[in-house]
């Protein structure tokens, strides 16, 4: 996958230092653009091993309106846990537990992830419940309504937005402010495109999910409405790579990419919100070895 190392090449090579809220620092630049055409192969990051599974989980967790850490943590998915627990950890509850005991007892303990696993007004809350309002149901229906009315004006304004701002505050508090910002859909000869716009993107770690997240809900949406996935357009605003990636991401670019993969998705699926776990299969594909870096909180 050409766009991403391509992406790294050009931080490294044009972008600049730039502090950050974290403190670890970063080599930023803004606006940058990539884009996918899925009938390629599904952009699946091949220069480290990519964990699907938590992308899969996270996804479906965003579409059931789900804010609350427990499913994840009950599917062994730990990317968001980092956040809760250092709000628990400053908390006069806390008992010295390790984030995954945390993570744990967020999985087994009802009440306590009521309390500590709770994460605010994020992706689910904004994506089915923006003040009232089911932006995914929408989405899915102005495009199914669309196909059969194609001169319907709306066809221009297929938004859904994570940036709710009198929440966003809210959402700081627990979680973070949507990184995916807003994305938007676009449907022409038959296909189904999607563009995203990403604030705020950390590209060792957080890209290669967001880029896989997107591909697959476009997908998603492609099936159910009943037509072919076009394009993922990947649009960003602050792009950058923390001080303490680079020699991952030195070692990433030295590595040769393999062939893109395929995605199969249960064509029985009719519904977006009919999805499980078990309806992905992702086909052929081939990866380099996982490569670890720390996440700045
Ligand atoms: N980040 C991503 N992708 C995500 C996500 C977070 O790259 O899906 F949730 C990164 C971007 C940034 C940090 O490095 O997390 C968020 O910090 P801030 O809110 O200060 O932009």
């Amino acid at each position: 996958m050409r766009q991403y190392l391509d992406l790294l090449e050009t931080i490294l090579e044009k972008g600049s230092e730039k502090g950050d809220r974290t403190g670890t620092g970063t080599i930023s630049r803004f606006g940058h653009q990539m884009r996918f055409d899925l009938s390629e192969g599904f952009p699946a990051v091949t220069t480290k091993k990519l964990h699907l599974k938590s992308i899969i989980h996270e996804l479906l967790w965003f579409l059931a309106g789900d804010t609350n850490l427990r499913y994840l943590a009950q599917n062994n998915v730990h990317i968001w846990d980092d956040w809760p627990y250092r709000r628990y950890k400053n908390s006069p509850d806390f008992q010295e537990e390790s984030i995954r005991e945390f993570s744990q007892k967020v999985a087994e303990d009802e009440k306590f992830a009521a309390v500590w696993g709770e994460l605010g007004p994020v992706y689910g809350k904004q994506w089915r419940d923006f003040s009232g309002i089911d932006q995914i149901k929408w989405v899915v229906d102005e495009i199914k309504y669309l196909r059969k009315n194609k001169e319907s004006p709306n066809g221009r304004r297929l938004i859904v937005s994570a940036w709710n701002p009198p929440e966003v505050e809210e959402m700081a508090k627990a979680g973070l402010p949507p990184c995916h910002t807003l994305f938007q859909f676009y449907v022409n000869n038959g296909k189904l495109s999607c563009q995203l716009y990403q604030r705020s993107a950390d590209v060792f770690l957080g890209v290669p999910f967001n880029i896989a997240s997107y591909a697959l809900l476009t997908m998603m949406i492609a099936q159910v409405t009943g037509l072919e996935a076009g394009d993922f357009v990947h649009t960003f605003g602050d792009v950058h790579i923390y001080s303490n990636h680079i020699e991952q991401v030195k070692l990433q670019l030295s590595r040769e990419p393999y062939p893109l993969p395929a995605m199969k998705i249960n064509p029985e699926v009719k519904s977006i919100f009919d999805f499980k776990f078990e309806d992905f299969e992702l086909v052929g594909y081939l990866s380099h070895p996982h490569i670890k870096g720390i996440v700045a909180v």
